[in-house]
C-alpha cells in the first residue's frame, strides 16, 4: 500500500484551533494528535481527493494559501487529515480518515458526497458561488435569448444564404420561472430580469428577491409552473427534487414553454421531455446536465432538433477563486467565526 507523500512542515504556524462548531462532540484531529507529539501547534494537514480532476494544481494552490499547511493527494494508507478538499470522492476516502472535520466540496452540488456514509460529526461545505454564478447567469441568459430571440432559426436560415426575417416576439409572453432561488438562481434572476423578462422564483422556504414574483414549498408549485413558459431549474438534487422535470410538472408550463436544465440530469425525466416536444406542448430544450455523463453516443437527446446539449460546462469550478474561498474558510474556522456555505445533511443541500 502507497503510504501518503509527507511534505516538510513550513516555518509558521496556524494559531490555536477553534472547532468550527461547539454544539458538536470534541474529536481528536490529525493536528491535535500532532501536537501531543510533537509539542507545538504545526501540521494542520489537508488531504486533496478529487475524482476526474488534476491534484497537482490544487496541491500548489492550497500549499500557497495557507502555508504552514501539509497538503497532500490522498491514496489509501495516508495519514490523517484535518480537512479535505474534495470532488465524488469514494466511500474508501471517508472511511479511513475518521480525523476530518471539515469536507469541502470543489463544486456547488453536494449530491455526490450525501449519498456516502458520512459520520454525523462531519462539516459538508459547498462551493459558494466562487465566480460560478456569472457564469450561469451568462449560461441561461443565452439560451434564452438565444430561444425567444429565434437566433437558432437565423443560424439554420443563414447557413443557407437565405436573408430572412421573423416577427418580433413580446417578452412580457415569455415569462421565466427559476427553480431554485438559492446562490445561483437569484443572480440568474437578476440577469433574467436586467433583460425585463418577467420573472418568477420558486424556493422550499419564502425568499424575497427585487423583480421576482416568489413562490414557495410544494402548494406553490402548480402557481408558479402555471405563470411560466421558459422554466429554469437551479435545484439541488435532493430526494425532494429528483425527478421534478416530469411529465405531471412539465405539461403544467405555459403552451411553447422551454427548459432550461442547469442543475442535475436526475430532475429530468428524459422520455417525459420527449414526450412533450414531440407532442407539442414544449417547444425546447437547452440541457447542460444528464443522468449519465458524458451523455451516451446513442441517447435521443444528441440528435434531437428542439434539444440544445451542453457538456456539463455551464458554471465551470474556477481553481483559484475556489481556493481563495476555501483558504479563507479555513482561516475562519481556524479563529472560531461562522463560514457560509455549510451543508444542512437534514436539507441535503
Ligand atoms: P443553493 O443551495 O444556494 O440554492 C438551492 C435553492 O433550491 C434554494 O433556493 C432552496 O430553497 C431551493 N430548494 C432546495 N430544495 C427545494 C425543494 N425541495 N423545494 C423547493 N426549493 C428547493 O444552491 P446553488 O444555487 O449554489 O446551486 C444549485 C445547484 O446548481 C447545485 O446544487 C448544483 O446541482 C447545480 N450546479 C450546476 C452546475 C453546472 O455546471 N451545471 C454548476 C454549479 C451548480 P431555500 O432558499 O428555501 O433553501
Ligand atoms: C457543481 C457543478 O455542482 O459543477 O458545482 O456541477
Amino acid at each position: 500500500m502507497r503510504r501518503a507523500t509527507r511534505w516538510p512542515r513550513a516555518p509558521s504556524c496556524f494559531g490555536s484551533r477553534t472547532r468550527p462548531d461547539r454544539s458538536r462532540p470534541a474529536r481528536k484531529t490529525a493536528s491535535d494528535v500532532d501536537r501531543g507529539r510533537l509539542g507545538n501547534n504545526c501540521g494542520m494537514r489537508i488531504a486533496v481527493c478529487l475524482t476526474e480532476q488534476k491534484a497537482e494544481p490544487w496541491l500548489e494552490g492550497l500549499r500557497a494559501a495557507l502555508p504552514g499547511a501539509e497538503v497532500s493527494a490522498w491514496v489509501p494508507g495516508a495519514a490523517p487529515a484535518d480537512h479535505a478538499v474534495v470532488w465524488a470522492p469514494p466511500q474508501a476516502f471517508i472511511d479511513e480518515q475518521p480525523a476530518l472535520q471539515t469536507l469541502f466540496n470543489i463544486g456547488a452540488g453536494v449530491d455526490a458526497l450525501i449519498k456516502l456514509r458520512l459520520p454525523p460529526s462531519l462539516t459538508v461545505v459547498r462551493l459558494d458561488d466562487a465566480g460560478m454564478a456569472v457564469q450561469m447567469a451568462e449560461y441561461v441568459c443565452h439560451a434564452l435569448i438565444r430561444h425567444f430571440r429565434e437566433f437558432d432559426g437565423y443560424e439554420a436560415d443563414t447557413a443557407q444564404g437565405r436573408w430572412s426575417f421573423r416577427k418580433p416576439r413580446a417578452r412580457s409572453e415569455f415569462p421565466v420561472g427559476i427553480l431554485g432561488m438559492g446562490v445561483l438562481g437569484r443572480r440568474v434572476a437578476q440577469a433574467v430580469a436586467g433583460f425585463e423578462f418577467p420573472v418568477h422564483g420558486w424556493s422550499r422556504t419564502p425568499q424575497q428577491v427585487p423583480g421576482v414574483r416568489g413562490y414557495a414549498g410544494d402548494a406553490q408549485l402548480p402557481q408558479f409552473l402555471a405563470a411560466t413558459r421558459v422554466l429554469v431549474c437551479l435545484l439541488p438534487l435532493t430526494p425532494a427534487t429528483t425527478d421534478i422535470l416530469r411529465h405531471e410538472t412539465l405539461s403544467q408550463l405555459q403552451p411553447g414553454g422551454y427548459v432550461i436544465n442547469v442543475a442535475r440530469g436526475a430532475h429530468l425525466v428524459d422520455a417525459d421531455l420527449l414526450a412533450l416536444l414531440d407532442s407539442g406542448h414544449l417547444a425546447g430544450a437547452t440541457l447542460d446536465v444528464f443522468r449519465t455523463e458524458p451523455l451516451p453516443a446513442d441517447h435521443p437527446f444528441w440528435q434531437h432538433p428542439k434539444i440544445t446539449v451542453t457538456p456539463h460546462t455551464s458554471a465551470r469550478t474556477l481553481r483559484d477563486e475556489s481556493i481563495a474561498q476555501i483558504a479563507g474558510k479555513i482561516r475562519a474556522l481556524q479563529r472560531g467565526e461562522p463560514i457560509a456555505g455549510v451543508v444542512d445533511p437534514a436539507r441535503g443541500y
